[in-house]
């Protein structure tokens, strides 16, 4: 699988969020990575379900990368829209019934992901691997971009890419916290297939948008 570049919105100019989607829908961008947080699961929150939905039509080439940072994140499925060519993840400590979750992403067409917090362990993901389109790795604690990355965090993708190739399935390894220019690579050797970027990256002030994803394809190809 080649590498694909997802965009983090909450790192984007938020008075001017219409603009800077279309921008991004004009560069070779697969996905855009719209964060969703309740500040009971994660003390913040960033991007409103209904946000998450009004950016749907305006998208012509990238798909939506959802990432629900929320308990029992089936409750907002409908008013974002959820369907056909987006990417859910939900997080494995979010859920008291993670399996009806993801048959509920799988019924709408999307692509049903688990994400796992930096403290949890890869081995919880055996149970669902069935059930499943992709694991979100997060490399920082959900909740806020610009943090450094957690220690640890290389061992664990390659932990990831390890049960991916031994399932036999072909599953996404999305890679999401402090995706830098100096890592991104290093991401790659070890197994990631999806990059968030975020501040640490893409959204570094004065870059233009578009020669910094141009780098950054480059980077995780
Ligand atoms: C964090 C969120 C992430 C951030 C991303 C920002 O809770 O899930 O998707 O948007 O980590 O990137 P950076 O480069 O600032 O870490
Ligand atoms: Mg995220």
């Amino acid at each position: 699988m080649r590498g694909m570049l997802s965009p983090s919105l909450m790192c984007a100019d938020m008075l001017n969020l219409q603009r800077e989607l279309e921008t991004l829908d004009s560069l070779s961008v697969d996905y855009v990575h719209l964060d969703f947080m309740d500040n009971k699961f994660v003390p913040n929150i960033t991007l409103d379900a209904s946000l998450i939905k009004a950016v749907k039509p305006v998208l012509k080439n990238m798909k939506r990368d959802i990432h629900i940072m929320a308990y029992a994140p089936q409750q907002y499925f409908e008013r974002m829209d959820i369907g056909e060519g987006d990417i859910v993840s939900v997080h494995y400590e979010a859920c008291d019934d993670l399996h009806d979750v993801l048959a509920e992403i799988s019924a709408r067409g999307a692509k049903a992901f688990i994400a796992i917090s930096p403290d949890t362990s890869v081995d919880v993901i055996y149970e669902y691997i069935a059930e499943i389109d992709g694991i979100l790795v997060m490399t920082v604690y959900p909740g806020f971009a610009g943090q450094p990355i957690v220690e640890g965090s290389f061992e664990k993708i390659k932990a990831v890419r390890e049960l991916i190739d031994k399932s036999g399935r072909e599953l996404i390894l999305e890679v999401d916290g402090h995706v830098s220019w100096d890592l991104c690579a290093k991401m790659r050797e070890y197994g990631a297939d999806l990059f968030v970027a975020g501040s640490s990256s893409v959204y570094q002030k004065g870059l233009d948008l578009g020669d910094a994803v141009k780098k950054m394809t480059e980077l995780i190809k």
